[in-house]
């Protein structure tokens, strides 16, 4: 029986009322956040699994982030790439240094950094590997998520992000993810870039086999191929390393950046590369409006900064293996896999026992807000400034749903 004092039911009628519904949301109206936890309009607490799919990687309004906030809100928000502006250039260099290139292209989502992505890597294709116009092509992967433009879902393989958005943007060849015979064979003397995630997160956290990532590196390096990271939502402390490619080593040739970078607090995306690729674009060839605005880049300034120190890639390293070892301690009762890096974990629940959804609805009623990718896949990623207890919470909370 609903309370009919609780607010929360007439908040997700309002909510759906004027609404699409691109979206199936848990019905759990938040009204405030700090740290790890969320509060609902009736006060009940929630320990956030999601993170805004690892866009509040430090924890929701983290005092350095909101403070370099609202200390640019009393003096500039906005300017355009009309003009400059004075947080501009730390931003772009501090960026530029973290990842070890020479240059960085600001825009506002992570679809947007995606498409620029790929549009830098068509024209450096035509104008420095020498393609011929118009012939450029790109090796992207099955189960990929890089976005809902309609760019990005024509090689999309999930049919509820790609089915009647047609007609579809050609040049993009799909090879099976992990296999790195299928990757090289699919490369001709067209292929511009490779475009992967390190890690696939929608497909539920995919950790592609040992060895992988170094070989796309190298068979990119050989073929005059761009490797193109989307460390959207991989990057940034979450896998607990700066970037996913890290833990083997690699550094892709263009590295796409998002949601963390923004601090959970305005979108704020990038592109990093070297002067030989993101050099190809001329004044006039791309932009956006919000993109480098001054707020976005007084946060996330400070969002490199606090990456700076390492501090929030040890605890993701660290903390991770104590979420590993509750999440494994599950497998056999009503887990059939885990996949765990940092901070980061897809889990598959056995089919027989419910749906993802279904999980995450108990887990809700339990205090724990979590999301399910597919079927019976959840994906857990809790802000990296979680604490121990806050985690051992969540796998009981999760062994609770799971026992019945
Ligand atoms: C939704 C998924 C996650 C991303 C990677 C680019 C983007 C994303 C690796 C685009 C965005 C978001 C989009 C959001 C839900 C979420 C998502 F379920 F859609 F697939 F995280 F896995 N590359 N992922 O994960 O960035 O334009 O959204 O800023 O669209 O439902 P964006």
């Amino acid at each position: 029986m609903v309370d009919d004092k609780l607010r929360t039911p007439g908040a997700v009628r309002d909510a759906e009322r004027w609404t699409a519904h691109n979206y199936h949301p848990l019905p759990v109206v938040i009204s405030s956040a700090e740290g790890a936890w969320l509060t609902d309009v009736d006060g009940r607490r929630y320990l956030d699994f999601l993170a805004g799919y690892s866009a509040l990687n430090f924890g929701h309004r983290h005092p350095q982030l909101i403070a370099a906030a609202h200390a640019q809100l009393d003096r500039l928000t906005l300017t355009s790439r009309a003009f400059i502006h004075d947080q501009f250039a730390d931003f772009c260099r501090e960026l530029a240094e973290l990842c070890g290139k020479d240059l960085v292209l600001p825009m506002n989502t992570g679809a947007e950094a995606v498409e620029t992505g790929i549009k830098v890597a068509r024209k450096w294709g035509y104008q420095v590997k020498g393609v011929p116009a118009g012939q450029a092509n790109i090796v992207v992967a099955e189960g990929n998520f890089h976005g809902r433009t309609t760019t990005i879902v024509s090689f999309s393989t999930d049919e509820d992000a790609r089915a009647d958005f047609g007609p579809y943007t050609p040049g993009f060849t799909v090879v099976p993810y992990g296999d790195l015979a299928a990757l090289t064979a699919a490369i001709d003397e067209n292929t511009v870039a490779v475009l992967l995630e390190p890690i696939q997160g929608e497909q539920g956290v995919v950790v592609p086999p040992e060895g992988y990532l170094p070989g796309v590196r190298q068979v990119c390096t050989e073929r005059d191929v761009l490797f193109i990271a989307d460390e959207i939502q991989s990057g940034l402390g979450r896998t607990g390393a700066t970037f996913a490619c890290d833990h083997e080593g690699v550094v892709p040739d263009m590295y796409l950046l998002g949601k963390a970078l923004g601090g959970g607090i305005v979108p704020v995306s990038a592109v990093a590369a070297n002067a030989d690729v993101l050099g190809v674009l001329k004044p006039g060839q791309h932009g956006s409006t919000f993109g480098g605005n001054p707020l976005a880049c007084a946060v996330a300034t400070e969002v490199v900064r606090l990456l700076a120190t390492g501090e929030f890639q040890r605890r993701s390293a660290e903390l991770g293996e104590r979420l590993r070892a509750g999440l494994e301690g599950l497998v056999g009762k009503g887990l059939v896999e885990v996949r765990v890096r940092g901070l980061w974990a897809g889990l598959d629940i056995d089919p027989a026992l419910m749906s993802g959804r279904e999980a995450c609805e108990r887990l809700a009623a339990r205090g724990v807000l979590a999301k399910d990718t597919h079927g019976s896949t959840i994906r857990l990623a809790p802000p990296l400034v979680i604490t121990e207890e806050e985690i051992d919470l969540a796998v009981t909370q999760l062994a609770e749903v799971l026992a019945g």
